[in-house]
């Protein structure tokens, strides 16, 4: 009998055809009832394959529970309890390092967007208001800005680099100052003060929850501009939309929301925001990149016993192999 691996959320046919020779693939969005699926052939789950936004209950779990890895196929993996998992004895895995340039591009995009009043300036175009109003509005510029990275971890240092070509001045906030040839802020509200844009890109979970606060946005002033490509619950969403309608910022980038795909109505309504669906990694290059690794992750661990990216709260627990 092959090996079965529970799926939850989308996957594509690359990473369908990769798995479906080695092992039995239960599709959770296929079962009627997942529950009574799960209580009468739990026992035979091997693996879970999940994403960043779908993640797995608990309750899921203990009614797996021979259960040995749970590969998720995203960077940020909040949505999984993996101090459960880790109790458990269940490794998880993630796929860091192959999205950090297309996230950093849809944070450049983003920020550019703002500054350069894209959605103003396309629809000046698009619907003959340049004919008839006569030229646009003049906007800002996105160069020579002092940059405040929240998160300056393998993405944020892809921002970083990227945000070279434009000649910004980069500060950072994590907990932990780093050996980098940046200023380094331990508190965040002083770095919001020095800076003209902030770029959130922490992970999300409890220690970083609402980290983008009210006083956060007062501290960035009017001229200031916020982007967001880490997670919504990062930001106070409703201190936000308040800083936006009041003008207490000038202006937003968002990828990500507190309820997400959910976007509060007065976001929408907003002139000074740019939205995206959440698309920081969704590029079909680095989606099968993505993708190549939670499956790698998967294969490994069956042929070898060991994984190659797991998250560091499970890495103890994990034999890590290197990837060829
Ligand atoms: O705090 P540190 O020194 O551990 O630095 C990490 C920082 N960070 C925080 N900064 C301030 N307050 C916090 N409570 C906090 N928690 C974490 O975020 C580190 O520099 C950075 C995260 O970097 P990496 O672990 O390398 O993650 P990566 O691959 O850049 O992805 C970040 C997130 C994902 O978790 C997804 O949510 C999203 O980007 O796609």
């Amino acid at each position: 009998m092959l090996p079965t691996i529970y799926i939850i959320g989308g996957i594509t046919p690359f990473m369908e055809a990769q798995l479906v020779p080695h092992f039995t693939l239960i599709y959770d969005a296929k079962l009627e009832d997942s529950a009574k699926w799960l209580a009468e052939h739990g026992a035979d789950v091997r693996y879970v394959l999940t994403n960043g936004h779908d993640g797995i209950a608990s309750d899921y779990i203990d009614a797996m529970p021979h259960v040995k890895l749970i590969s998720n196929y995203g960077v940020g993996y909040d949505a999984i309890d993996v101090s459960y998992m880790r109790d458990k004895g269940i490794i998880v895995t993630h796929t860091p390092d192959v999205l950090n340039e297309e996230v950093a591009t849809t944070a450049l995009m983003l920020m550019l967007s703002c500054y350069r009043e894209f959605r103003y300036n396309e629809a000046h175009a698009r619907t003959g208001a340049w004919e008839k109003d006569g030229n646009a509005r003049l906007s800002r510029s996105a160069d020579n800005r002092v940059v405040g990275i929240v998160g300056l971890g393998r993405i944020g240092t892809a921002i970083a680099r990227k945000l070279e070509a434009f000649n910004a001045e980069i500060i950072y906030h994590n907990r932990n100052e780093k050996q980098v040839p940046y200023r380094y802020f331990d508190n965040l509200i002083e770095m919001a003060e020095a800076a003209d844009t902030l770029i959130a890109i922490t992970p999300g979970g409890a220690s970083t929850n609402a980290l983008i606060s009210k006083e956060v946005f007062e501290a960035l002033g009017p001229e200031g501009v916020f982007i967001n490509v880490a997670r919504g619950s990062v930001v106070d969403e409703p201190a936000l939309i308040s800083a936006l309608e009041t003008k207490t910022i000038a202006a937003a980038g968002l990828d990500v929301f507190a309820a997400e795909p959910h976007i509060p109505d007065q976001l929408k309504t907003l002139e000074n925001v740019v939205l995206l669906p959440h698309i920081g990694s969704a590029t079909e290059e680095t989606r099968a990149a993505m993708g190549q690794l939670t499956v790698d992750n998967i294969i490994c661990y069956e042929k070898t016993g060991a994984v190659h990216t797991p998250v560091p709260e499970t890495a103890e627990i994990a034999t890590v192999a290197k990837r060829g």
